[in-house]
């Protein structure tokens, strides 16, 4: 089958779309994977490349050993995903140790995996072991309204968890666990990685202050 004709793929784009309509993405902000099943990996087989490098990810992740993902490319605009998604994501295959990444599918006119495939890594493998496999998509967004809410109230997980669940009746039902809080870091690293894999132990959204919000589910 072609890539662009499986229903993960097709499935991606629109959320990546439905994100940048949300005003969520300006430029290259945000970022978005999915682990891929295993009979998906198969109807699109033929279609992958083996010619991509072993590169390392920045931290180690040997649950997620073998394992493929659909990822959004660095630099590239979620504006542009639905207008040309060969240019923009990318299908990385893991190795046995969980410690390297190769390009299998994608990114046509060259370029990498996201900045922050370190963190929707350690997120996958959190929530792959928590969710007995369940979860399998990692969504990383800059959504302005929280981003604003963290320059006004204190950074601590129960008080964002208190006053979204007050905004909406929905909000307990969507996230009844409630969300943690990390302050300001620098992103795209292994340390804000390992700070957001511990917090991905108890919640499904983890705010990054003043910079946006990473989330967890089992599909689109
Ligand atoms: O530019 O959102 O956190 C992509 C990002 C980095
Ligand atoms: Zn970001």
């Amino acid at each position: 089958m072609k890539v662009l004709d499986s229903k993960f793929v097709k499935d991606f784009i629109k959320m990546a779309d439905d994100g940048y309509h949300e005003g969520w993405h300006e430029r290259n902000g945000g970022n978005l994977s999915y682990r891929i099943r295993p009979e998906e990996v198969e109807t699109i087989r033929s279609r992958l490349s083996d010619r991509g490098e072993w590169t390392p990810i920045g931290v180690s992740v040997p649950d997620l050993a073998g394992e493929f993902f659909l990822v959004t490319g660095t630099g590239k605009y979620f504006r542009n995903i639905i207008v040309d998604p060969e240019a923009c994501i990318t299908i990385i295959e893991i190795d046995e140790k969980g410690e390297n990444y190769r390009i299998r599918w994608g990114l046509v006119e060259g370029g990498g995996p996201t900045s922050e495939l370190p963190t929707h890594l350690m997120n996958h493998e959190v929530k792959k072991r928590v969710s007995n496999g369940k979860h399998r998509v990692i969504y990383h967004a800059h959504t302005t309204n929280v981003i604003a809410l963290t320059f006004v109230l204190p950074l601590k997980d129960e008080i964002f968890t208190r006053e979204l669940w007050e905004m909406a009746t929905e909000c307990p039902v969507v996230f009844p666990d409630g969300v943690g809080v990390i302050g300001w870091m620098v992103p795209g690293g292994r340390k804000i990685a390992l700070e957001t894999g511990k917090l991905m132990e108890k919640y499904d959204a983890v705010i990054w202050a003043h910079h946006g919000m990473f989330c967890s589910g089992e599909n689109f």
